[in-house]
């Protein structure tokens, strides 16, 4: 086995350096510096604890089937500090592209942010089958609690979803995050519209895929890969910036404990009374024998899919530390620092099976480089639940 201290190197949050825990990182980089295996990153040096005033918004794009986990991401970027939502594009998914439209300006009207962009992606697969998830989401996708007073959809943009990908990331080369919660068919066609945009991103966040070959929609399947397993297959492909997947198994294993979610919906306002009632029927399935039989080695709970990206995505400057431990064909890191979201990462080539009669749609993760991908995606293995519930307490306030 080839014994490697390769590094990894984390985007520190801007707003972080003129902090006590700044001060404290730069001291544990100093030690690192000292022949540990591990590394604070400095932008080079030119750029450490600035002044506050010169600090920036983390830009974030998101790729949405709103759906009901996908409005708690949504309300969790919404409310989280230091973040600038550069617009929501919306695909096929949970349910047909007309309801993710109206669902997803609905969660903007509860958040008070119509400012937010909104585009129409794709409404169905590149190649496979159109499918929804209406017995998880309400046949609207949110629940079937309709809103009478609902936004219209004259206000959204006139573009399409793959061409604001394609511009937003074009405009801002190096500073977005795009956050990708749905089948991934509106990627697909924004990076063959401009292939240049895998490499101006600053990172891709996906919710997606398995790792131990359980399904949620299939045998084998996870639902947004088997959605659109062709589109999957392209993104994993073609986009080559900073890749973070957070898989069907890794929710189950993080899911949320039942009492949490009545501390959750008891905050006394229209964001929590709002939550409550679109989600009632997604957690009721959650309960259900059925869905018992889908959950992989996970533990009893409510599970947010969608939000374990967003918030990974959200709060990637916590990731400030990383330790090799193993160094054959692939690498698990422990992430450590003062507070740590992810607490566990593993990096290595993935792919999607398209042809398989009962895998097609499953991620494959090549061990042994087989596929000879110089590309390797980080897999999200164990989330800071504590940390998760914070953030997602803050998006009702
Ligand atoms: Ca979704």
């Amino acid at each position: 086995m080839k014994e490697s201290s390769k590094v990894q190197q984390y985007k520190e949050r801007p707003s972080d350096r003129s902090s006590p825990a700044c001060i404290f990182k730069l001291l544990l980089g100093l030690k690192s510096a000292a022949g540990q295996s591990r590394h604070i990153d400095t932008d080079n040096g030119d750029n450490i604890c600035q002044d506050p005033l010169s600090r920036m918004k983390k830009k974030l794009l998101i790729d949405a089937d709103t759906g009901v986990d996908d409005a708690h991401a949504i309300m969790v970027a919404v409310a989280a500090p230091d973040v600038e939502i550069l617009g929501i594009t919306c695909c096929h998914g949970n349910t047909p592209l007309e309801n993710v439209l109206k669902n997803t300006l609905r969660v903007l009207k509860v958040c008070n942010r119509p400012d937010i962009p909104v585009y129409r992606g794709c409404p169905k697969p590149l190649l496979a089958r159109e499918q929804h998830a209406g017995g998880f989401h309400g046949q609207d996708g949110l629940g079937d609690i309709p809103d009478p007073n609902a936004p219209g959809l004259q206000l959204l943009q006139e573009q399409s979803a793959a061409e604001a990908i394609v511009k937003i990331v074009k405009e801002n080369p190096g500073e977005v995050t795009l956050v990708a919660m749905a089948a991934l068919t509106n990627l697909a066609v924004a990076v063959q519209l401009d292939p240049s945009i895998s490499e101006k991103l600053k990172a891709l966040y996906i919710m997606g895929g398995n790792t131990d070959s359980r399904g949620n929609t299939t045998v084998c399947g996870e639902f947004n890969f088997v959605a659109d397993p062709e589109a999957a297959y392209v993104v994993l492909d073609r986009y080559t910036c900073p890749t973070y997947i957070a898989t069907w198994e890794f929710s189950c294993r993080n899911s949320l404990p039942w009492s949490f979610c009545n501390q959750w919906f008891a905050q006394n306002n229209e964001k929590a009374a709002f939550m409550k009632k679109i989600t009632s029927i997604s957690m009721k399935k959650q309960q259900s024998a059925e869905y018992q039989k889908e959950i992989a080695a996970g533990r009893t709970g409510f599970n947010t899919w969608s939000t374990y990206a967003m918030a990974a995505a959200v709060d990637d400057a916590l990731i400030t530390e990383s330790e090799e431990v193993s160094s054959a064909s692939f690498k698990i890191q422990k992430v450590e620092s003062l507070k740590q979201l992810l607490v566990l990462l593993l990096q290595v080539a993935v792919t999607v099976e398209l042809e398989g009669t009962y895998t097609r749609g499953m991620m494959v993760l090549d061990y042994m480089e087989l596929l000879n991908k110089k590309h390797k995606a980080t897999i999200m293995k164990k989330v800071d639940l504590e940390r998760f519930k914070q953030m997602l307490m803050d998006a009702l306030k």
